[in-house]
């Protein structure tokens, strides 16, 4: 069990008001808060050692190269990755993606291919495919989404096949928290020989995940929606198939000889690291998964599924006039709850529970086609994360209840 209020006194800016009363974060699936500790981090190292990395031989510089590299252990621990080599720092989930799409999509994919995503991918994960399909002539499959909003598994057999180069699939909705099976997607996957890219973006925060163990070729993830800073992210990139890229961005550090007319590629995985990266938020971001792993992954993911439970209990109170979507089975299903009134527009509902300190998302949540799917222009979504209370809860539902009396007037 997780001692959510000493959790909670880690972050300064959870005590404070919002038009009068205590906030109430619910945006974590946006962007989660940092905790002292992070933030700690970055202060120290602009304040300590704050130097370029991997090229000088003064303290300040070797420092900061220390810390820079130790992060990255850090990082490939946390997910399980072999070593971490295999793990190329990005600016988020977004970044990551790309660089794929850029790098190993450009080389291998081509007319008649076939790209599967999933119906429910973030813009992030379906648009990078769409360009590479126009530009290669290749096919976008979707897999099907069930009424009870999981994945519809029984299509695999179908959906991917001998044509399939890649299966590119969010571990997690960032709109109706489904967790996909994303193993056993690799493992139809490899039956054809596709390679697999996973976006991590919702889960790696909230669960344990290995990538080692899920056999994936590709896991994309981002920083500050695990207490980390912004800016920064990661690529995991399975040895065999990094080995085997071209670089991304070319310019400065990724290169071990350079001529005037060509130049050959450092080791990796500085290959894709061009020029001076994001030192001081890659350190953090090891900051970041330590304060995780002292509170353990299983225990999170446990507290958000007795958060999410506790907020489908209390959305009863609410189901004549407001529908929620998600998986009823929290085993598949993350910390967010997207719902949709009637008579009410889901800004009008945000804006009105903001009056009340609570910060929710609304909008369509860069998930265009899964809006489309849901018959639905925007949704309102709260979002949960390991220094949410119950109380936290109930003022959220009395404030839907406030709003949805104050609209129907
Ligand atoms: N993939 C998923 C599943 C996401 O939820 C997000 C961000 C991204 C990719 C992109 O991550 P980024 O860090 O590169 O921006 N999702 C959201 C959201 O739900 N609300 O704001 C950002």
């Amino acid at each position: 069990m997780l001692d959510v209020q000493a959790i909670r006194k880690d972050f300064p800016i959870l005590h404070q008001s919002v038009h009068g009363k205590p906030l109430v974060y619910l945006d974590n699936a946006a962007t989660t808060q940092k905790p002292r500790q992070v933030i700690q981090a970055l202060v120290d190292y602009y304040e300590g050692y704050n130097s370029n990395v991997h090229r000088a031989v003064h303290t300040l510089g070797q420092k900061a190269t220390a810390a820079y590299e130790e992060s990255r252990e850090k990082i490939a621990n946390f997910i399980g990755a072999p070593s971490s080599q295999d793990i190329v720092y990005t600016r988020g989930t977004t970044e990551a993606i790309n660089l794929v799409s850029y790098t190993w999509a450009e080389e291998n994919i081509g007319p008649g291919d076939e790209i599967v995503v999933t119906e429910m991918e973030h813009h992030s994960n379906l648009v990078p495919w769409q360009r590479i399909a126009q530009a290669k002539g290749a096919t976008l499959k979707g897999i099907p989404l069930k009424e009870d909003w999981t994945l519809d598994m029984s299509t695999l057999g179908s959906v991917i096949t001998e044509r399939t180069k890649l299966v590119a699939v969010t571990h997690m909705s960032n709109v109706l928290g489904t967790i996909v099976p994303v193993k056993e997607i690799v493992q139809a996957a490899r039956r054809v020989g596709a390679k697999v890219l996973i976006d991590g973006a919702q889960a790696v925060p909230h669960m344990r995940v290995n990538v080692a163990d899920l056999d994936c070729d590709f896991y994309a993830f981002s920083g500050h929606k695990m207490c980390g800073p912004t800016g920064i992210g990661a690529l995991y990139v399975k040895e065999e198939v990094l080995k085997e890229m071209e670089p991304f961005h070319r310019g400065g550090e990724m290169v071990r000889e350079v001529w005037f007319d060509r130049a050959t590629w450092n080791d990796l995985p500085m290959r894709f690291e061009a020029g001076t990266p994001n030192i001081a938020d890659a350190i953090a971001l090891g900051a970041a998964v330590d304060y995780l792993q002292t509170l353990g992954m299983d225990n999170i993911r446990q507290h958000e599924i007795e958060i999410t439970s506790y907020a489908i209990e209390a959305f009863k109170e609410l189901e004549e006039d407001l529908d929620h979507y998600g998986p009823r089975d929290l085993q598949y299903r993350g910390g967010i709850i997207s719902f949709y009134a009637e008579d009410v527009h889901p800004h009008d509902l945000g804006t009105f529970v903001d009056s009340y300190g609570v910060a929710i998302r609304t909008g369509h949540h860069c998930a265009m086609p899964l809006m489309r799917q849901m018959g639905l222009p925007a949704t309102a979504r709260a979002s949960f994360y390991v220094y949410n209370t119950t109380e936290e809860i109930d003022i959220l539902v009395d404030a839907l209840k406030k709003a949805l009396r104050y609209f129907s007037k």
